[in-house]
């Protein structure tokens, strides 16, 4: 197949008016993006044209603005919907982030299907939004949590997979990319190696979608979840994907108005999916602009996206490579997602980080919500460069010329 048309960063970066801002003369190189990405003005645009012009609340009202706003909320779940190759809106539920998605199945499945014998097998490398909510459920429910290992390359521990995943377990949940190592995880396999035994699968996919091309059906998870502020979507806005006949069976978590059908004094029946998941007044807005930057991902091309993301990466870890005293996180630089996380020998992650601020060069510093796996790596923190659709090889050279001073002032 031929390759699609390369991504044309000065025209992207256009649209993104955040990044012309300077620091102390420099000019913005922002490499956070696995925290949050920037907004382009497509995107705060169709968040300007939703209050201007058709603000009300959704499927209460039966006049006008009411009914154009409803449209579009239920119309950006389709939209969502076919980003991902979910069936439809029916499998699509919005929130406010991964984090509640989890909280969401976590709850409303596990405590009512797990319990004294079951086993949740997560990986060591879990983002906190899935390990503490696990294992938070697994204490309530009296459920025990393993762990797939690591091993020292990054790499999930298939042969420890198949090891852990027994007629006992009840529930696989594992991060699609690792927002620390930028390790890819199979999850085509391990959705195929939960159902041999019985088990559901859920996939954290916060590193995967705004990335690289994500299809639910062909990766067969049970659940999938991600948040918009990370593929050009604003904040408040999360997804929480389930196969219909999933969703169909779980009771929901959050209770109150439009996730009923029918109430009396005595009990109360719910509404079809996906409301039956989305409690009180839904991030209307928020989800009719994620509908907006899933148009925008694709003007691009998610093809594109994802190879523009790895180059940067590989470059990003080639050039890092080129230091002794860096120790860079995670697989080899042609074999990771658009992250890098490193420690400078001598220098800590915190103090990287403000020195390469001095630079106007943003990037995180800290565990980056894995503890458990910063402590298998054996340091309390790292620094981690992430990239995006508007980053260039010149910002990359930016940052390591940046960490060039660090390294001396700490020399
Ligand atoms: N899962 C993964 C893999 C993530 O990277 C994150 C956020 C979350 C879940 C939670 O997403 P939220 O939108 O609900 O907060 N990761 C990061 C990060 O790496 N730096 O800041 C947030």
């Amino acid at each position: 197949m031929p390759e699609s048309a390369p991504l044309d960063t000065e025209q992207v970066r256009a649209d993104f008016p955040i990044l012309q801002r300077e620091f102390g003369g420099e000019q913005l190189v922002y490499l956070d993006n696995a925290a949050t990405s920037q907004t382009p003005d497509q995107v705060v645009d169709s968040i300007v044209d939703y209050y201007h012009n058709y603000n009300a609340n959704v499927h209460r009202g039966l006049h006008q603005l009411s009914q154009e706003a409803s449209i579009a909320y239920e119309d950006a779940h389709d939209r969502v919907a076919e980003f991902i190759g979910a069936e439809g809106r029916e499998e699509i539920v919005f929130n406010k982030n991964a984090t509640e998605s989890l909280n969401t199945v976590a709850y409303a499945w596990g405590l009512s299907e797990l319990g004294p014998g079951d086993e949740v097998v997560l990986t060591e490398m879990e983002h906190h939004a899935s390990l503490v909510t696990w294992q938070q459920i697994a204490k309530r429910t009296g459920a025990e949590v393993k762990y797939i290992r690591v091993d020292d390359e990054g790499y999930l521990d298939m042969d420890h997979a198949r090891e852990l995943v027994t007629d006992d377990t009840e529930m696989l949940s594992v991060v699609h990319v690792s927002n620390t190592l930028g390790t890819v995880n199979p999850i085509a396999d391990l959705a195929d190696l939960a159902h041999d035994h019985d088990a559901l699968i859920f996939a954290d996919g916060c590193q995967s979608v705004p990335h690289m091309p994500v299809d639910v059906s062909e990766l067969d998870v049970d659940f999938f979840a991600f948040s918009g502020h990370k593929m050009c979507g604003p904040t408040g806005i999360g997804v929480l994907y389930g196969k219909e006949h999933v969703l169909d069976e779980m009771q929901p978590y959050l209770y109150g108005g439009e996730m009923i059908r029918k109430v009396t004094f005595e009990d109360a029946t719910w509404n079809e999916l996906p409301w039956k998941f989305e409690a009180g007044t839904p991030p209307i807005a928020q989800g009719i602009a994620l509908a907006e930057a899933c148009d925008y991902l694709d003007d691009i091309g998610m093809e594109a996206v994802h190879r523009h993301g790895t180059r940067l990466s590989e470059y990003a870890y080639d050039r890092l490579s080129e230091f002794e005293d860096i120790d860079i996180y995670g697989p080899p630089g042609d074999d990771r997602a658009a992250l890098v996380a490193f420690n400078l020998d001598v220098v800590h992650a915190h103090d990287t980080s403000e020195i390469l601020n001095e630079f106007a060069v943003a990037v995180r510093a800290g565990d980056h919500c894995t503890q458990p796996l910063h402590d298998k790596l054996g340091v309390a923190a790292s620094a981690r460069a992430s990239f995006y659709i508007y980053n260039t090889r010149e910002e990359v050279d930016k940052l390591v010329n940046a960490l060039d001073e660090a390294r001396q002032l700490f020399a």
